[in-house]
């Protein structure tokens, strides 16, 4: 087996830089270049020691450091692990990254030292996947759905089903090398009590758990949406706390769609604030016009955003109906101005199908309750993944589709009293759909597209 090693910290400077080395040859790549203060130190596993990096024939000190030798299998990737602790500069961490490939190391592949983890067995597939999403989430509540996936939460609910699946399948096999007392052997009515319960329900559930998942790990998009002058701006620069967006009493000074990143109660929302669409728009606004329709498209809610100063006017209502079709919050914004509030509540009336909140993004009044409704809006009941946690992922869903598809199917064949060896069929693929969940049965090419999305030195 070869090593290889990598820069697991981010490029740029920082306060250390760390460069991480596995496979047999660790140690004695670290001996190579490794100077310890103390000359007799004999590389106790998992300990710290303190010394300097040199360059072997040229007898340069690269960098003062910190070095620890860990002995296989208690490491990341169950071989045998080094990691220098450098001064957090790139150019050290690079020069000392090339010493160690001319010494024969392989610069290792992004997620290769979790793959590692995954094919030496210390971690199942799910869990390698959670470490994706522990460098990717953007929020304290995805952080908090990814450590528990790290834990083991998803893992375990699939293996308890697929025990119950191995089980169910014994059954079967024995009445299908005893065709003749097949109808005997197997108790229809208590194997599909089983089914439901044991499989069908609980996969169920897992599938309703992944919609909040994608919820939390890959955030929403709201955008604000309106005509010029209603206060868009003012709301997003309200959002963020922050003078983010140009504010004017001129309409039309946003031109082009600002976006930026929010944490609300958990989900990492994308806001996105437009021009004011408007007829007889110039050239440009026009341009900032099209962008906004384009944004509209890919919300997944809408912030539509009345003037409770100026009151409801034709224009506003023919916007509305062209934004109805999505998912939509209205909102009356400049309450404390709203000399023509009658207008906007009997808007609100006429509508009372679209949620609404009254608001004034220049005097932050009712921001919280806003947060508290686009929450609502999107998660609504979905966040059932908080009290079982765990979220399947998009290709955990697609797999735990099939299961149930499977599942399904047993079940009929089982109220049909179908021979054992066509039950055996979907019983087989049940199993081979949750297997590839965990990492059992995954190919290759998938194995791939999933440690692809890891960072270089992961
Ligand atoms: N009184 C009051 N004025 C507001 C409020 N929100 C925005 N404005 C004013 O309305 C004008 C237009 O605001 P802006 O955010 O640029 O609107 P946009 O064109 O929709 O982006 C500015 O003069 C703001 O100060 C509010 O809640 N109350
Ligand atoms: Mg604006």
């Amino acid at each position: 087996m070869e090593t290889i090693a990598a820069i697991s910290t981010p490029p740029g400077s920082g306060g250390i830089g760390i460069i991480r080395i596995s496979g047999q040859s660790a140690l004695e790549n670290l001996r190579t270049i490794f100077q310890p203060l103390d000359s007799e130190c004999v590389f106790e596993s998992h300990r710290l020691y303190y010394g300097h990096i040199v360059h072997p024939q040229q007898k340069k000190i690269l960098d003062e450091v910190l070095a620890v030798y860990m002995a296989a299998p208690k490491t990341y990737t169950r071989e045998d692990v080094v990691e220098i602790h450098c001064h957090g500069n790139y150019i050290v961490l690079q020069s000392i990254l090339e010493l160690l490939l001319s010494l024969g190391v392989r610069l290792a592949d992004p997620g290769e030292f979790t793959k590692l983890a995954f094919l030496n067995g210390r971690i199942d597939l799910t869990r390698a996947e959670a470490v994706i999403d522990i460098l990717s989430a953007k929020t304290r509540k995805g952080m908090d759905m990814a450590l528990d996936q790290l834990g083991g939460s998803l893992y375990n609910q699939v293996d308890v089903i697929r025990a119950s699946l191995v089980r169910m399948r014994a059954i079967i096999e024995v009445a299908i090398d005893f065709p003749d007392e097949d109808i005997e052997i197997i108790d229809h009515s208590s194997l599909q009590v089983q089914l439901n319960d044991e499989i069908l329900s609980p996969v169920k559930r897992l599938l309703a758990q992944a919609e909040g998942g994608k919820i939390f790990r890959e955030g929403i998009s709201v955008v604000i949406v309106g005509l010029p002058n209603v206060g868009k701006s003012s709301l997003l620069n309200t959002l963020l706390q922050d003078e983010r967006a140009l504010v004017t009493a001129i309409p039309g000074t946003t031109r082009d769609t600002i976006e930026e990143y929010l944490d609300i109660k958990g989900v990492p929302v994308r806001i996105v604030d437009t021009a004011g669409i408007r007829q007889n728009a110039d050239e440009v606004e026009a341009l900032g016009i099209e962008r906004a329709m384009k944004q509209i498209d890919q919300a997944d809610l809408i912030l539509f955003m009345l003037d409770a100063a100026r009151g409801v006017e034709t224009e506003d209502s023919r916007l509305f109906d062209s934004v109805k079709h999505k998912p939509m919050l209205l909102l009356a914004n400049k309450v404390d101005v709203a000399r023509q509030e009658g207008s906007v509540t009997e808007f609100a009336a006429q509508n009372s199908d679209v949620p609404f909140v009254q608001i004034s993004a220049k005097q932050h009044q009712n921001i919280e309750l806003l947060k508290d409704a686009i929450f609502d809006t999107v998660v609504g009941g979905k966040d059932q993944w908080q009290e079982d946690g765990c979220a399947p992922n998009i290709r955990h869903k697609d797999a735990l589709q099939r299961a149930s598809e499977a599942a399904q199917r047993l079940q009929e064949g089982l109220g049909l009293s179908i021979s054992s060896d066509l039950l055996a069929v979907d019983v087989q693929e049940c199993l081979d759909q949750l297997n590839a969940i965990v990492g059992v049965t995954t190919t290759e090419d998938v194995l791939d597209v999933i440690f692809e999305q890891f960072c270089l030195g992961k």
